[in-house]
């Protein structure tokens, strides 16, 4: 077999592990940054409490190959999340494409590796590997663990992990510890924590003889970034208006492309209010423009949204760590440091980072406060309240969880607490700005279901996305972070046009923001919204005249609006479509039944070219009794048996997955048992067919 080689020292996670001295190098698969920070939260924990040098790697930046290079006393740990149905996320997917597909992958010339010299070797089992090298087996190097980020409610419950572990092991690497299968359905701090206490002690007892006792640098805590105050004369303003949301990279017109890590900034075009003013809920039909089809889409597929954070929030760290929002600030890497806190350019200010990167809202987890503020506290009341935190699971889920408190609220809260007891200021708790990145998570873009339609209009995009606030104790209301910052640019959209050009603070329901480096269209001084397309399973047959059955009550019409507009405007142009059937519930028919005229015109285009063409709603507030979207199934039980058992059509579901598909799903059942005439069994495997069958597909969020 040729010899395998790589020349690239930074895909190479062999030689990047050297440069750190480390002895455990954690990989995570992630797409909303969920798996990246408990990535980030392991490594620090097994530097702090049992010495180890950790390196994180995003595998979309490393060669997989090199696997096969890493030291045999070192130990990989794969945090892995699912997403989808439980495919592997998008920066997981090169590397799972070749694990799944290749046989010849692994890199067999070690001839570029020197023995490492950090430590002394202990014994004639270090390397060189090449000693090891096994042609059957070409990761008989690597000893690994892997814990999994997943949802039990989905059909391939953690798969990315389970794969990838098995396919490690049957090429010869050596599986420790316990494959963690975190359930999001249930508590997935809680299997981590499970994980950890199973897994742990067998990776640092793998890596022990490389931990060095004496070595009082490895536990010793740096921050990732180095943070410098620049000269605000000397930094032009182009550069600080930047707003990339993650890590590298010029973007040319010759290798463009859009995807997590280059977001396209789009023009949002039109918005609209779905729901009547008087409704307790604000649900938002935004256009975004996809200009000259550069970025494309399928009808079905995701988009993910860049928010940008409330004011309030932001000022409120601003004032508690006595920053200046317009001052600006060089951010580099920290070559001593261990912590992963990539940031995406070298010049910001201090408001651009809080507004666009940081994750300011979502409360800091326990062991964050155990590793990073904890250190950080110089007087006693915050070091006893920190403590109190850490130790009574009950007392931060009084603080902490159950009211959703931001982090600086925290911060104020340790404050405060300091103030009763008259700290003096000087022992006063503060963060480092540096530190506050690494604690905080990146702020992630959040995803919807594209409602447009790219065969009508392949140049924009659609979101149907309803405005989350909600009360967590009295009077404390929360925002989510997107869709009010998306309920923003409606209102943005909704104002005077001179607003839009010369303003960049903009409010929703009580939330200003401010969203001058989002100005960033091209040349124009437009707003623009950070997007991208993210691709899904959830698509229309490709043969227009299969029967498609759909339901999607609340938000889950968005794809389902994507559909019918697209068979409607098939059928427009003199093309033959099959029976299409929606079924849509809502709260109020008055108040939020989405898209009422256009569904209702869309059906009669519909139902003039197919009579099984037919949209039923069901409203479930309208009447003393619930009637929701499965009762009308039922009524129609026979009509939707002739169309997904006789003429083979294909069954659709959107929205919320917790009951609303569990009960979908029950009611598809009962109309096999009744008009297929089956018994519980023959229905349970006639439903489990189908699932498994092309015919089936779920879009639902939890
Ligand atoms: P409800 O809030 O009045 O109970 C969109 O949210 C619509 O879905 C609402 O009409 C809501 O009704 C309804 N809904 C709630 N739970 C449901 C379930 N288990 N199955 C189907 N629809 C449900």
């Amino acid at each position: 077999a040729a010899k395998k080689s790589v020349s690239n020292e930074q895909r190479d996670i062999a030689k990047q592990m050297k440069l750190k001295n480390a002895n455990i190098v954690l990989f995570y698969g992630s797409q909303t940054g969920t798996a990246e920070d408990y990535a980030k939260r392991l490594a620090r924990e097994l530097q702090q409490e049992y010495n180890a040098r950790t390196l994180i790697i995003d595998p979309e930046k490393a060669d997989i190959e090199t696997l096969s290079k890493i030291h045999p006393k070192h130990v990989a740990i794969f945090v892995l999340a699912a997403t989808g149905e439980g495919e592997p996320t998008d920066n997981l997917a090169p590397w799972y494409d070749s694990l799944i597909g290749s046989d010849d992958l692994f890199i067999t010339d070690f001839s570029d590796l020197e023995p490492p010299s950090f430590h002394e070797p202990v014994d004639d089992s270090d390397f060189p590997p090449d000693f090891f090298f096994d042609e059957m087996n070409p990761l008989s190097n690597l000893t690994f663990t892997t814990f999994g980020l997943g949802n039990s409610t989905y059909e391939h419950f953690n798969s990315p992990a389970k794969q990838v572990t098995r396919r490690l092991k049957s090429l010869g690497a050596r599986f420790i510890g316990t494959l963690g299968l975190g359930d999001d359905d249930i508590d997935i701090d809680d299997d981590f924590e499970k994980w950890k206490s199973a897994s742990i002690p067998s990776v640092i007892d793998h890596i022990k003889s490389t931990i060095d006792a004496t070595d009082s640098t490895s536990n010793m805590y740096e921050p990732g970034l180095i943070i410098k105050e620049l000269d605000r004369d000397s930094v032009s303003d182009k550069l600080i208006g930047c707003v990339r949301p993650s890590v590298d990279d010029k973007q040319d017109d010759v290798q463009f492309k859009v995807d997590v890590k280059h977001p396209w900034y789009s023009l949002p075009t039109h918005s609209k209010l779905l729901t009547a003013e008087d409704c307790e809920r604000r649900i938002i039909h935004l256009e975004l423009d996809l200009e000259d089809g550069r970025v494309a889409y399928q009808t079905g597929d995701h988009v993910g949204v860049y928010p940008t954070n409330y004011e309030s929030q932001v000022r409120l760290l601003l004032n508690l760590l006595k920053l200046d929002e317009a001052q600006p600030i060089s951010l580099e890497p920290n070559p001593n440091s261990l912590e992963y806190s990539p940031f995406p350019q070298s010049v910001s200010t201090y408001g651009a980072v809080l507004r666009h990167y940081l994750d300011i809202t979502t409360p800091i987890p326990k062991d964050s406060i155990k590793h990073i503020l904890l250190p950080l506290a110089k007087s006693e009341p915050a070091r006893n309240f920190l403590q109190k935190l850490i130790d009574d699971k009950e007392f931060y889920n009084e603080e902490v969880s159950s009211c959703v408190l931001s982090p600086g609220e925290l911060i104020q809260r340790i404050q405060n607490t300091e103030k009763l007891e008259s700290v003096p200021s000087d022992l006063q708790f503060s963060i480092p700005f540096s530190i506050l990145t690494d604690l905080l998570p990146r702020l992630a873009a959040r995803f919807y279901s594209i409602s447009s339609s790219s065969t009508e209009s392949s140049t924009k995009v659609s979101i149907t996305a309803v405005v989350l606030r909600y009360e967590v104790a009295d009077g404390i209301t929360r925002y989510g972070i997107a869709t009010n910052y998306i309920d923003c640019i409606h209102n943005a959209l909704a104002g005077p046009e001179s607003e839009k050009l010369e303003s960049h603070t903009f409010t929703s329901n009580n939330l200003t923001y401010n969203l001058k480096n989002t100005k960033k269209h091209h040349s124009s001084n437009q707003l623009a919204v950070p997007i991208y397309i993210r691709k899904s399973n959830f698509h229309l047959p490709s043969s227009p005249l299969v029967p498609v059955v759909m339901v999607g009550p609340g938000t889950g019409i968005a794809p389902f609006r994507g559909f019918v507009r697209e068979r409607a405007h098939l059928a427009k142009n003199n093309t033959q479509v099959g029976p299409t059937v929606l079924f849509f519930g809502n709260r109020n028919k008055d108040k939020d039944f989405l898209y009422k005229d256009e569904l209702l015109d869309l059906f009669e285009t519909l139902g003039a070219g197919n009579e099984n063409s037919k949209l039923f709603t069901a409203f479930s507030r309208d009447q003393p009794k619930k009637v929701y979207v499965q009762h009308k199934m039922l009524e129609n039980s026979g009509f939707i048996w002739d169309l997904l058992y006789n003429k083979k059509g294909h069954f659709y579901i959107c929205g919320d997955g917790k009951q609303m598909s569990k009960d979908v799903v029950a009611a598809l059942k009962e109309i096999a048992m009744k008009e297929g005439k089956m018994d519980d069994l023959e229905a349970t495997e006639w439903l489990s067919n189908l699932k498994n069958s092309t015919r089936y597909a779920e879009d639902v969020w939890y």
